[in-house]
Order: C-alpha cells, then structure tokens, then sequence
C-alpha cells in the first residue's frame, strides 16, 4: 500500500543557491521562510548552507555551521523536524546536537569518509543520495549505459558501505540525485526508472525541484521569459508534477521548494489512492487507514 510521501521543504542558507540563493541568510527570515514552508504543507524542513549547484565552490566549515545551526536550533525548539543538508560529518554531527533529526547527504557519505561513524553514533536518519564527485566535476561524469540500474548499483554499494559502519539499513533512505552528474536526459530515465532503484528495498526520497532539466520544458503563454528557457519559479507546476508521479511510485519522500504545489499534488494523488482502496476493499471507507510514517523518521 503506498502512504503519502513527506514533503521535505528546502531551507537554503545561502548566498548562491540557484534558486534560493541570498534570500533567507539572516536566522529571523530563515525562520520565517520556514514556519511558511511548514503552514504551506511541509513535514520536514531541509537546511543547507552550502550550495551544490553546478560549478559552486565549497564553503569553509565554520562558515557553514555558522549559517546552518542557529536556524536548526530554533526551528527544532518550536517542534519543526529538521534535517541538515551536509556533507561534511562535523556539521551533521553538531546540527544533530542542535536538533536535527535527519542527515541528508548529497554525497551519499563519498565526500568525508567520516560521515558513516557519525551517523553509526546516533539515531539520526540518514538520506543517500547517488553522487560522482563534487560539483566542479560532476558534469564530466554523467556517462552512463543504463542510468537507472547503474544509480540502482551504486546507491546499493553505498547501502553496503554504510552497513559495514555500523548504520542499519533501516535508518538509510536513498535518492538518485537528480541533476547530480545527470544530463536533462539522464533525470527524465531515472524519473522513469524509479521502481528499479525501490527494488534495493530502501525509501527513497526525490528531489527534482526547480531543477535546470525542467527549464527545457517549453515555455507557454503565462509565463514571462527573456530566452526559450522555462524560469525557475514557472518550474513548481512541473515540480509538484513530477511529485505527484514519484508518490504514484510509491517514494518515501519529496524535496521541494514550493511546498503548497507539492501538497495539493499529494492529495490529488492520495484522493485517487484512497478511492482505489475503496474499490478493490468491500469494506469500503470503513477500511482501517495504515499508519502514518513516522513524522520524526525514525
Ligand atoms: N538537490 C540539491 C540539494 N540537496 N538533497 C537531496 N537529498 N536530493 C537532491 O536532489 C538535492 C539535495 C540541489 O540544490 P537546491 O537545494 O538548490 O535544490
């Protein structure tokens, strides 16, 4: 039975975000962003405070606890779940004392060998996203046979790295990456592909939101846009799309910017869900409804 995937709400700290970037750098609009994301229908809010757009520089690590952890420890004292989008252990290891529940990793813990015993000494979840390198590299290495089973293959030997550190595979969630070392073609296959990569038995969370492969789509009527590329915020109706099919794949999560678009695609897609059981169960409404996902993760 498919539930409804979390919305993860993306919080960037940033000053160079791509699409984010420099708008919620001082804590008190940060947070505010935040209780908005939360009241627009996320479950989760996702901070960051280093960008991984393509081509981006990384950011000292001080400088990236001194963005992040503030804000984790005040959206965590009004009872928000958060998770800490890091590479680097250190971070992950003080968000996690500063209240986050969730490490999301876009390097699937490649980028500081670490990262495993870090996760291993707590109870955070832990999310996996596939990676080839950082993101001056990345696009030098989007070359793939099959881009779903290969992604498939090497999110499995992550899964089996991180066992080996002592993370249960229970507390793992896993994410293709879209756009990480992925032509516009490569993340259409993978979108495509999803149930292969379920096939590891893992929840997977998705995160296409706004992303640059959805700027091909074509630009129509309404939307205003000096060259033929769709403009990053006309990309939250294909985003909520693409949210809506990846919770008909049965996904354990969605990351996004605009929550409210995702959340009205997720009832949509619950509606349908929800009269499908009706259908088939001659119990009808009076079926019982499974247990929510644990909010927390864990
Ligand atoms: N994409 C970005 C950043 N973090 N985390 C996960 N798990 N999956 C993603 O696809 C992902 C991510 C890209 O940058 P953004 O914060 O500007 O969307």
């Amino acid at each position: 039975m498919t539930e409804r995937p979390l919305v993860f709400g993306i919080l960037n700290t940033t000053p160079d975000s791509f699409s984010d970037g420099g708008l919620h750098l001082d804590v008190d609009t940060a947070v505010a962003h935040a209780v908005a994301l939360v009241e627009a229908g996320a479950d989760v809010i996702d901070v960051g405070g280093e960008s991984t757009r393509p081509g981006a520089a990384r950011v000292p690590i001080e400088e990236e606890q001194r963005r992040v952890l503030p804000v984790i420890g005040e959206l965590a004292s009004r009872g928000i779940v958060v998770s800490v989008d890091t590479m680097n252990a250190a971070t992950a290891r003080a968000a996690i004392a500063a209240g986050a529940w969730i490490v999301n990793d876009v390097s699937g813990g490649l980028a500081d060998a670490r990262m495993a015993s870090v996760i291993a000494d707590t109870d955070a979840r832990y999310i996996a996203m596939h990676w080839r390198g950082h993101s001056t590299q990345m696009a030098d290495r989007a070359h793939y046979g099959d881009v779903a089973d290969e992604v498939r293959d090497e999110l499995a030997g992550r899964l089996d790295a991180l066992e080996q550190a002592g993370v249960a595979r229970e507390r793992v969630v896993l994410d293709p990456g879209i756009g990480f070392a992925k032509t516009a073609r490569h993340n259409w296959e993978v979108l495509a592909g999803l149930d292969r990569i379920a096939e590891l038995g893992a929840p997977l969370l998705v995160g296409a939101s706004r992303k640059r492969f959805l700027g091909d789509l074509p630009v129509r009527g309404r939307f205003e846009s000096e060259s033929e590329i769709l403009p990053v915020t006309a990309r939250d109706l294909p985003t909520a799309v693409i949210s809506a099919v990846a919770a008909m794949s049965g996904v354990w999560a969605v990351r996004v910017h605009d929550a409210a678009a995702t959340a009205t695609a997720l009832d949509v897609v619950e509606a349908i869900l929800s009269a499908r059981r009706d259908a088939v169960d001659p119990r009808g409404s009076q079926a019982p409804i499974p247990p929510t996902i644990d909010r927390r993760g864990s």
